[in-house]
């Protein structure tokens, strides 16, 4: 009997590239049906054939408080009831302005935009036209969304600067970006010495979570701004995820690193689209209509958006509320640790605030090389039995996983008895 699952994927796939609008969601890197979701509660979701799951993607991090909060929802009922959009300023948008501001000491000023993609893409044109100087640097295996300049893999030799990742993007818009290794002091360092003058930029992920979970190594986000400093270059933490993720003040909190420009997403929008560029006056003031880099947006600062942004932030000054998390984020990821060693399963995993990585490898990677060693097909097998059993983790392993407020202890350790089972059947 085909599953609503199966029938659904089967009509998407006509009208629809892969059937998604977003490839992650098509499940090629565990093969398999993708899940159409119906409804979401709390911790869990349910898809269109009604079983339900625990949700450790939560919208890949936006749902912090779990899935449709009451008091997100009526925000968002209340606001929409008033009137969806208006392509002019509203209150609710220099609320969330100034909420952002008080919450993140390196943002003087910020913009709110619809996706991290434009976040990003405006704060790395920002940082140009700031400096009047081409040369952007990112790291392998950091994400930041689908801009032209940000789709570049790094270059054939060191050093050298970056080609096209993808399809459509045109030489010249990938030859002004220099692709190093994240952790690679030294490396960076060399980049400087050689092109430090003509460097606008460097953007980086300060916790990365899109090669799965890889943690600053120590000393490399502090010779970063160091470098930056010297150089006049701009210091851009893209924070799209680990933004009031990792902890109330992001990476750059747990870090105590101030970056000139942040980008901002997903945990700030609590579900709906809002995402925000930041930092240093001086430098936001050269963003239109005030100064000559042109950014703009129909939908930017959309009020009903911004209400589900607001309400959850709000709702996590709770007292205890980051300590809470990083308890139970940590209590999943020590259960499986130990359900695999229990196994003698090559594996390893950390957590940082609600943010969590897994990997079939025996140590925690500190690199994009080293994660890349996973073993994918131990994956790929625990991943779809965790998904038979009920629990719904990022179909990829490089993605990084997320938990919510809403995740109870027993969800948890629910959880992690689904994962002994899982891992028993890997030996
Ligand atoms: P969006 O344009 O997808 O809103 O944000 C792009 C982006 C920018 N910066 C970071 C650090 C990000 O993680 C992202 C988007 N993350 C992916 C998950 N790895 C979104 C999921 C998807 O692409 O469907």
């Amino acid at each position: 009997m085909t599953s609503r699952n199966e029938a659904l994927f089967a009509q998407a796939q006509q009208v629809i590239p892969a059937g998604v609008n977003s490839p992650v969601r098509a499940f090629r890197a565990v093969g398999g049906t993708p899940r159409f979701f119906a409804r979401g509660a709390g911790p869990h979701v349910w898809d269109a054939d009604g079983k339900r799951y625990l949700d450790y993607v939560g919208s890949w991090g936006p749902l912090i408080l779990g899935h449709a909060h009451p008091e997100v929802i009526a925000a968002v009922q209340k606001t929409a009831a008033d009137g969806l959009s208006f392509g002019a300023p509203t209150a609710i948008e220099v609320e969330m302005a100034e909420l952002l501001i008080r919450r993140l000491p390196s943002l003087e000023l910020v913009r709110l935009v619809s996706s991290g993609t434009e976040a990003t893409m405006s704060a790395v044109r920002l940082a140009r036209g700031f400096t009047g100087r081409d040369t952007l640097v990112k790291f392998e295996g950091c994400y930041h969304g689908h801009a032209d300049a940000l789709l570049v893999k790094a270059g054939s030799g060191a050093l050298t600067f970056g080609n096209p990742s993808s399809a459509g993007v045109p030489e010249g818009a990938a030859a002004n970006t220099l692709v190093l290794d994240y952790n690679d002091t030294e490396g960076l360092e060399r980049a400087f010495a050689r092109e430090g003058d003509r460097i606008a930029g460097v953007i980086v992920e300060a916790v990365a979570g899109n090669m799965n979970m890889i943690l600053p190594a120590p000393g490399f986000l502090e010779a970063l701004r160091a470098l930056c400093t010297k150089h006049g270059a701009v210091l851009i933490f893209d924070e799209v995820m680990t933004g009031f993720r990792v902890g109330p003040r992001g990476a750059q909190g747990v870090y105590n690193i101030t970056p000139d420009l942040t980008t901002l997403g997903k945990v700030i929008g609590g579900g709906l689209p809002v995402a925000a560029f930041g930092g240093r006056r001086d430098i936001m003031q050269k963003i239109s209509p005030l100064g000559p880099v042109y950014q703009a947006g129909t939908l930017s600062g959309n009020p009903v958006a911004v209400a589900a942004g607001l309400a959850t932030l709000k709702l996590m000054e709770a007292p205890g509320f980051f300590d809470r998390l990083t308890t139970s984020t940590r209590a999943l990821t020590d259960g499986i640790t130990a359900a695999a060693q229990r196994h003698g399963i090559a594996f390893s995993a950390q957590s940082l605030g609600g943010m969590f990585g897994l990997y079939f490898r025996a140590e925690v990677p500190r690199s994009y090389a080293e994660v890349m060693t996973s073993d994918q097909d131990r994956f790929r097998r625990f991943f779809h039995a965790l998904l038979d059993a009920g629990v719904y983790l990022a179909p990829s392993a490089f993605e990084a996983g997320f938990v919510s407020a809403a995740h109870s202890a027993q969800d948890i350790a629910d959880t992690v008895a689904v994962a002994d089972r899982a891992l028993a059947a890997l030996r």
